[in-house]
């Protein structure tokens, strides 16, 4: 399952392409998500790259405590969830962050919710001038259908809270832009 973009600009094809397309096994789902910001690569990724840092613009993240490592590759660290949601807590380990390339890779490797085997990599890149120069970012992952659960289910749920922290990361950089100027 793949949302449907409107933004199949060459270099997000390339970027999907190139980063996003980790291959399913027949219990897993995925999806890929983009999001265009109106802000300056550098700024937008130094939120991201932040894994110390989740509630730099992640909204369902009440609390975030590192239980291994400072923000390198290798970190765990554990989030407390917002209360509301099917979820208590969630450990994370940060796999790949290529300040370069701009490319962070995490992996989901305990808690309370039902996101099993759950891994995602986030990467952003600039938008050639002529489809408008701004920044984009994507987003995808891969996890477990839970017995029980529908494909569906189980990929709306994930692409709800990864398409609002997206436009959450938007907002919060736009907003920085314009408060500079
Ligand atoms: C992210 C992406 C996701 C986070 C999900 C999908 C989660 O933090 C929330 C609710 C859950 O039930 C699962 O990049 C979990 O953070 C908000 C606790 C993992």
């Amino acid at each position: 399952m793949l949302c449907k973009q409107n933004l199949e600009t060459p270099t997000v094809k390339a970027m999907l392409n190139t980063y996003h397309s980790s291959k399913l096994c027949s219990n897993q789902c995925g999806s890929s998500l983009v999001q265009t910001i109106d802000a300056p690569l550098p700024l937008v990724w130094s939120l991201i790259r932040r894994f110390e840092n989740p509630q730099g613009y992640k909204l369902f993240v009440k609390k975030c405590t590192m239980l291994a490592g400072d923000g390198g590759i290798g970190s765990v660290r554990e989030i407390m969830v917002t209360s509301g949601l099917p979820a208590g807590v969630s450990v994370e380990r940060l796999d790949k962050l290529d300040d370069d390339k701009h490319v962070l890779k995490f992996s989901i490797i305990g808690g309370d919710h039902r996101l099993v085997n759950y891994s995602s990599t986030i990467t952003v890149h600039e938008e050639e001038e002529k489809y408008g120069g701004k920044t984009v970012a994507i987003e995808s992952y891969v996890v477990d259908v839970p017995a029980g659960n529908s494909v569906e289910d189980t990929c709306s749920f994930a692409n709800t809270i990864i398409a609002c922290n997206l436009r959450s990361l938007a907002k919060i950089t736009e907003e920085m832009v314009c408060k500079a100027k």
